[in-house]
C-alpha cells in the first residue's frame, strides 16, 4: 500500500486560498511513513501563511506530528496510528511550487504484554561424579516482549 500526494497544479505554483486534506487510513496493524520528495512553500516564521500540517489520527481527533513551510520540511514523518491526515493550506497571497510526497505502509511494531511463563523445574541428573546439573531449557523472557505483527 502506497501512494503519492502533491499540491494542486504541482509543479506549477499552487493556487491561493487553498485548503486540501488527505486522509490515509490503513488496517490497524499498519503505520504510515510519509516522505517529502520536493517541498517549497511560502516561508513564514511560524508557518502561519502557507503550510503543510501532518497529523496522526482522523480529522476528528488529530495529534500534530509536524507543521512545515518554506523550504524546510522534515523529510520523513511516521504515524503512530494507522491513520494519518495531511492538511495543506495557502493564504491569499504569494504561492510557490508546492510539494510532492510519497507515503507507504509499514507493519506496526506492537508491544504485547508478555503472558506469564510457568517456570519449568529444571530436571536434574546425577553425572558420573555424583554432582547435580541443570538442563537449562528455560525460555529467555525477552523473546516474548516484542512481536512483529505480520499480515
Ligand atoms: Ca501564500
Amino acid at each position: 500500500m502506497s501512494g503519492v500526494m502533491q499540491s494542486s497544479r504541482y509543479p506549477e505554483n499552487y493556487p491561493v486560498d487553498l485548503l486540501c486534506q488527505w486522509v490515509i487510513q490503513l488496517p490497524p496493524q499498519y503505520r504510515i511513513r510519509l516522505e517529502f520528495m520536493d517541498f517549497e512553500l511560502e516561508a513564514s516564521t511560524s508557518c502561519q501563511y502557507d503550510f503543510v500540517l501532518v497529523m496522526d489520527g482522523s480529522p476528528s481527533s488529530p495529534t500534530a506530528l509536524g507543521k512545515f513551510c518554506g523550504n524546510s520540511s522534515k523529510s520523513v514523518v511516521d504515524s503512530r496510528t494507522n491513520v494519518m491526515t495531511v492538511l495543506f493550506k495557502s493564504d491569499e497571497t504569494k504561492t510557490k511550487r508546492g510539494f510532492q510526497a510519497y507515503w507507504y505502509a509499514q507493519p506496526a511494531i506492537i508491544n504485547v504484554t508478555p503472558s506469564p511463563i510457568t517456570p519449568k523445574v529444571p530436571s536434574t541428573e546425577i553425572n558420573g561424579t555424583g554432582e547435580y546439573q541443570n538442563d537449562n531449557k528455560f525460555l529467555p523472557n525477552f523473546l516474548t516482549d516484542i512481536v512483529y505483527s505480520q499480515n
